[in-house]
Protein backbone atom coordinates (compact mmCIF):
# COMPACT_ATOMS: atom_id res chain seq x y z
CA UNK A 1 0.00 0.00 0.00
CA UNK A 2 1.66 3.30 -0.80
CA UNK A 3 1.36 6.26 1.56
CA UNK A 4 -1.85 7.92 0.27
CA UNK A 5 -3.54 4.97 -1.10
CA UNK A 6 -6.09 3.53 1.35
CA UNK A 7 -5.89 0.15 -0.95
CA UNK A 8 -3.69 -2.37 -1.75
CA UNK A 9 -2.51 -4.19 -5.00
CA UNK A 10 -4.26 -6.92 -4.41
CA UNK A 11 -7.49 -5.68 -3.48
CA UNK A 12 -7.41 -3.40 -6.64
CA UNK A 13 -6.72 -6.60 -8.38
CA UNK A 14 -9.62 -8.89 -6.84
CA UNK A 15 -11.69 -6.69 -7.59
CA UNK A 16 -11.12 -6.25 -11.25
CA UNK A 17 -9.97 -10.15 -11.86
CA UNK A 18 -12.70 -11.29 -9.34
CA UNK A 19 -15.51 -9.21 -9.61
CA UNK A 20 -14.86 -8.70 -5.80
CA UNK A 21 -13.18 -8.04 -2.74
CA UNK A 22 -13.34 -7.13 1.16
CA UNK A 23 -12.12 -3.93 3.02
CA UNK A 24 -11.25 -6.06 6.13
CA UNK A 25 -12.39 -3.78 9.29
CA UNK A 26 -11.73 -0.15 8.29
CA UNK A 27 -14.38 1.33 10.29
CA UNK A 28 -13.67 2.45 13.91
CA UNK A 29 -15.81 0.69 16.20
CA UNK A 30 -17.35 4.03 17.10
CA UNK A 31 -18.09 4.47 13.59
CA UNK A 32 -20.20 1.22 13.76
CA UNK A 33 -21.83 1.75 16.96
CA UNK A 34 -23.77 4.84 15.93
CA UNK A 35 -24.54 3.85 12.75
CA UNK A 36 -26.42 1.38 14.41
CA UNK A 37 -27.69 4.04 16.98
CA UNK A 38 -29.05 5.75 14.19
CA UNK A 39 -30.92 2.85 12.69
CA UNK A 40 -32.00 1.08 14.96
CA UNK A 41 -35.52 2.71 15.34
CA UNK A 42 -36.12 2.22 12.14
CA UNK A 43 -36.09 -1.45 12.01
CA UNK A 44 -39.59 -2.82 13.08
CA UNK A 45 -41.49 0.07 11.17
CA UNK A 46 -41.69 -1.14 7.81
CA UNK A 47 -42.41 -5.14 8.02
CA UNK A 48 -40.80 -7.33 5.77
CA UNK A 49 -39.65 -7.64 2.37
CA UNK A 50 -43.12 -7.20 -0.37
CA UNK A 51 -41.28 -10.15 -2.39
CA UNK A 52 -38.94 -12.98 -2.26
CA UNK A 53 -35.99 -10.62 -3.92
CA UNK A 54 -36.59 -7.91 -1.20
CA UNK A 55 -36.40 -11.12 0.97
CA UNK A 56 -39.72 -12.02 2.91
CA UNK A 57 -37.75 -12.31 6.28
CA UNK A 58 -35.60 -9.27 5.72
CA UNK A 59 -36.39 -5.84 6.96
CA UNK A 60 -34.80 -2.60 4.68
CA UNK A 61 -35.03 0.71 5.88
CA UNK A 62 -34.41 3.00 2.77
CA UNK A 63 -33.71 6.58 2.53
CA UNK A 64 -31.04 6.17 5.19
CA UNK A 65 -29.10 9.29 4.60
CA UNK A 66 -32.42 11.07 5.50
CA UNK A 67 -32.64 9.15 8.74
CA UNK A 68 -29.43 8.15 9.65
CA UNK A 69 -27.07 10.81 8.45
CA UNK A 70 -23.83 9.44 9.98
CA UNK A 71 -23.94 6.65 7.52
CA UNK A 72 -22.39 9.49 5.05
CA UNK A 73 -18.98 8.39 6.30
CA UNK A 74 -19.40 4.63 4.99
CA UNK A 75 -20.42 5.97 1.43
CA UNK A 76 -17.63 8.42 0.91
CA UNK A 77 -15.42 6.36 2.56
CA UNK A 78 -11.94 6.88 1.05
CA UNK A 79 -10.96 3.42 0.11
CA UNK A 80 -14.64 3.12 -1.54
CA UNK A 81 -13.94 6.37 -3.22
CA UNK A 82 -10.18 4.75 -4.67
CA UNK A 83 -11.91 1.35 -5.55
CA UNK A 84 -14.81 3.36 -7.73
CA UNK A 85 -11.86 5.67 -8.84
CA UNK A 86 -10.39 2.40 -11.41
CA UNK A 87 -14.01 1.59 -12.61
CA UNK A 88 -16.68 4.72 -12.44
CA UNK A 89 -16.05 8.14 -13.75
CA UNK A 90 -15.07 10.83 -11.57
CA UNK A 91 -18.63 12.16 -11.22
CA UNK A 92 -20.15 9.02 -10.27
CA UNK A 93 -23.41 9.24 -8.16
CA UNK A 94 -25.23 7.61 -5.43
CA UNK A 95 -27.86 5.53 -6.85
CA UNK A 96 -29.17 3.20 -3.44
CA UNK A 97 -28.41 2.87 0.62
CA UNK A 98 -30.13 1.18 2.76
CA UNK A 99 -29.72 -0.86 5.62
CA UNK A 100 -31.01 -4.34 5.91
CA UNK A 101 -31.42 -7.05 8.33
CA UNK A 102 -31.96 -10.61 7.19
CA UNK A 103 -33.49 -12.34 10.30
CA UNK A 104 -33.09 -16.31 11.09
CA UNK A 105 -35.08 -18.45 8.20
CA UNK A 106 -34.51 -16.19 5.24
CA UNK A 107 -33.94 -18.12 2.48
CA UNK A 108 -31.36 -17.32 -0.22
CA UNK A 109 -31.74 -14.26 -2.63
CA UNK A 110 -31.91 -15.06 -6.41
CA UNK A 111 -28.78 -14.58 -7.71
CA UNK A 112 -29.13 -11.56 -10.21
CA UNK A 113 -26.39 -8.38 -11.05
CA UNK A 114 -26.74 -5.30 -9.98
CA UNK A 115 -26.09 -3.74 -13.57
CA UNK A 116 -28.11 -6.03 -15.57
CA UNK A 117 -31.74 -4.16 -15.71
CA UNK A 118 -31.70 -2.79 -19.12
CA UNK A 119 -30.67 -5.97 -20.80
CA UNK A 120 -27.87 -4.61 -22.54
CA UNK A 121 -25.87 -7.67 -24.14
CA UNK A 122 -22.78 -8.71 -21.64
CA UNK A 123 -20.02 -8.61 -20.71
CA UNK A 124 -19.19 -4.89 -20.78
CA UNK A 125 -18.03 -2.32 -18.65
CA UNK A 126 -19.65 -2.18 -15.45
CA UNK A 127 -22.17 0.22 -14.95
CA UNK A 128 -21.98 0.28 -11.18
CA UNK A 129 -19.98 -0.46 -7.77
CA UNK A 130 -21.95 -1.90 -4.85
CA UNK A 131 -20.33 -1.96 -1.15
CA UNK A 132 -22.33 -4.01 1.56
CA UNK A 133 -20.71 -2.30 5.07
CA UNK A 134 -21.00 -4.67 7.73
CA UNK A 135 -22.29 -4.08 11.01
CA UNK A 136 -22.79 -7.35 12.41
CA UNK A 137 -20.34 -10.62 11.84
CA UNK A 138 -21.38 -11.82 8.34
CA UNK A 139 -21.17 -15.42 8.27
CA UNK A 140 -21.72 -18.03 6.25
CA UNK A 141 -24.98 -19.32 8.51
CA UNK A 142 -26.40 -16.00 9.03
CA UNK A 143 -26.70 -15.24 5.40
CA UNK A 144 -23.48 -13.75 4.32
CA UNK A 145 -23.27 -12.36 0.59
CA UNK A 146 -23.06 -15.03 -2.35
CA UNK A 147 -20.69 -14.66 -5.20
CA UNK A 148 -19.65 -16.40 -8.52
CA UNK A 149 -16.20 -15.27 -8.36
CA UNK A 150 -15.35 -14.18 -12.10
CA UNK A 151 -18.75 -13.63 -13.56
CA UNK A 152 -18.90 -10.37 -14.51
CA UNK A 153 -16.70 -11.55 -17.53
CA UNK A 154 -19.33 -13.96 -18.62
CA UNK A 155 -21.32 -13.34 -21.42
CA UNK A 156 -24.98 -12.89 -21.81
CA UNK A 157 -26.55 -16.20 -22.09
CA UNK A 158 -24.69 -18.15 -19.13
CA UNK A 159 -26.59 -18.31 -15.42
CA UNK A 160 -25.28 -19.34 -12.04
CA UNK A 161 -25.59 -21.91 -10.27
CA UNK A 162 -25.96 -22.18 -6.83
CA UNK A 163 -22.75 -24.98 -6.65
CA UNK A 164 -20.63 -21.82 -8.20
CA UNK A 165 -20.65 -19.82 -5.21
CA UNK A 166 -18.56 -18.79 -2.41
CA UNK A 167 -19.87 -17.48 0.87
CA UNK A 168 -18.09 -13.93 2.06
CA UNK A 169 -17.83 -13.69 5.88
CA UNK A 170 -17.08 -10.60 6.88
CA UNK A 171 -16.50 -9.00 10.38
CA UNK A 172 -18.03 -5.70 11.80
CA UNK A 173 -16.50 -2.91 10.39
CA UNK A 174 -16.10 -4.33 7.05
CA UNK A 175 -16.73 -3.87 3.38
CA UNK A 176 -17.28 -6.11 0.73
CA UNK A 177 -16.98 -4.14 -2.89
CA UNK A 178 -18.25 -5.96 -5.77
CA UNK A 179 -18.81 -5.20 -9.64
CA UNK A 180 -22.14 -4.70 -11.06
CA UNK A 181 -21.68 -6.93 -13.40
CA UNK A 182 -20.66 -10.02 -10.71
CA UNK A 183 -23.75 -12.67 -9.81
CA UNK A 184 -24.64 -12.61 -6.14
CA UNK A 185 -27.54 -12.35 -3.84
CA UNK A 186 -27.77 -12.67 -0.41
CA UNK A 187 -27.25 -16.21 1.52
CA UNK A 188 -29.75 -18.32 3.41
CA UNK A 189 -30.05 -16.91 7.25
CA UNK A 190 -29.97 -20.83 8.61
CA UNK A 191 -28.66 -19.16 12.46
CA UNK A 192 -30.72 -17.80 15.34
CA UNK A 193 -29.17 -14.57 14.72
CA UNK A 194 -30.04 -11.38 12.54
CA UNK A 195 -27.18 -10.09 9.90
CA UNK A 196 -27.44 -6.24 9.69
CA UNK A 197 -25.55 -4.07 7.52
CA UNK A 198 -25.73 -1.21 4.83
CA UNK A 199 -25.98 -1.76 1.15
CA UNK A 200 -24.55 0.98 -0.99
CA UNK A 201 -24.76 1.10 -4.96
CA UNK A 202 -22.96 4.06 -7.00
CA UNK A 203 -23.85 3.99 -11.03
CA UNK A 204 -22.59 5.66 -13.45
CA UNK A 205 -22.83 9.03 -14.17
CA UNK A 206 -24.35 8.77 -17.08
CA UNK A 207 -27.35 7.02 -15.69
CA UNK A 208 -29.55 9.48 -14.76
CA UNK A 209 -31.37 12.73 -16.59
CA UNK A 210 -29.74 15.98 -18.29
CA UNK A 211 -32.08 17.79 -16.35
CA UNK A 212 -32.57 16.85 -13.05
CA UNK A 213 -36.43 17.14 -13.26
CA UNK A 214 -37.90 16.20 -10.28
CA UNK A 215 -35.75 19.08 -8.54
CA UNK A 216 -36.95 21.31 -11.44
CA UNK A 217 -40.39 20.63 -11.30
CA UNK A 218 -40.91 19.86 -7.49
CA UNK A 219 -43.79 17.84 -6.29
CA UNK A 220 -46.15 21.12 -5.93
CA UNK A 221 -45.73 22.29 -9.22
CA UNK A 222 -45.89 18.59 -11.14
CA UNK A 223 -49.64 18.66 -9.33
CA UNK A 224 -50.66 21.07 -12.19
CA UNK A 225 -49.21 17.88 -14.98
CA UNK A 226 -50.95 14.86 -16.28
CA UNK A 227 -49.79 12.05 -14.62
CA UNK A 228 -48.35 11.11 -18.21
CA UNK A 229 -46.53 14.09 -17.80
CA UNK A 230 -45.73 13.34 -13.72
CA UNK A 231 -43.56 9.68 -15.68
CA UNK A 232 -42.07 11.47 -18.05
CA UNK A 233 -41.07 14.14 -15.17
CA UNK A 234 -38.99 11.23 -13.54
CA UNK A 235 -41.80 10.06 -10.45
CA UNK A 236 -42.41 6.83 -11.43
CA UNK A 237 -40.60 3.60 -10.96
CA UNK A 238 -39.52 0.96 -13.17
CA UNK A 239 -38.61 -2.60 -13.23
CA UNK A 240 -40.63 -3.99 -10.37
CA UNK A 241 -41.53 -0.97 -8.47
CA UNK A 242 -37.82 -0.22 -7.63
CA UNK A 243 -35.30 1.88 -9.49
CA UNK A 244 -36.74 5.37 -8.64
CA UNK A 245 -38.58 4.84 -5.37
CA UNK A 246 -38.94 7.42 -2.46
CA UNK A 247 -37.87 5.49 0.96
CA UNK A 248 -39.30 2.17 -0.97
CA UNK A 249 -42.73 3.75 -2.94
CA UNK A 250 -43.09 5.12 -5.93
CA UNK A 251 -42.56 8.94 -6.28
CA UNK A 252 -46.00 9.57 -7.84
CA UNK A 253 -47.71 9.41 -4.73
CA UNK A 254 -45.43 12.52 -3.11
CA UNK A 255 -47.61 14.60 -5.75
CA UNK A 256 -50.42 16.47 -4.03
CA UNK A 257 -53.54 15.35 -5.29
CA UNK A 258 -52.18 12.05 -7.48
CA UNK A 259 -54.24 9.50 -6.49
CA UNK A 260 -57.33 11.68 -8.10
CA UNK A 261 -55.21 12.16 -11.46
CA UNK A 262 -54.08 8.54 -11.64
CA UNK A 263 -54.70 7.42 -15.50
O1 LIG B 1 -27.60 -8.70 1.30
C1 LIG B 1 -26.73 -9.15 0.54
O2 LIG B 1 -25.81 -9.86 0.94
C2 LIG B 1 -26.81 -8.84 -0.93
C3 LIG B 1 -28.03 -8.03 -1.24
C4 LIG B 1 -28.28 -7.78 -2.69
O3 LIG B 1 -27.54 -8.15 -3.54
C5 LIG B 1 -29.51 -7.05 -3.06
O4 LIG B 1 -30.39 -6.83 -2.20
O5 LIG B 1 -29.63 -6.71 -4.24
Amino acid sequence: MSSTSHVTEDQRSQLAESGYTVLDQVLDHDVVARVLEEIEPHFGLNGWGRNDFEGLRTERVYAMLAKCPSVAALVEHPAVLELLDDHLRPSRVLAACQGTRIHPSETAQTLHCDDDLPGVARPRPPWSVSVMWALSPYTAANGSTLFVPGSHRWDSPRQPTEQETISVELAPGSALVWLGGIYHGAGPNTSDEVRTGVSIIYFQPWLRQVENMVLVVGPDKAAQFSPTMQRLLGYGVIDGNFFGHVDGRDPIKLIPSTLEKQE
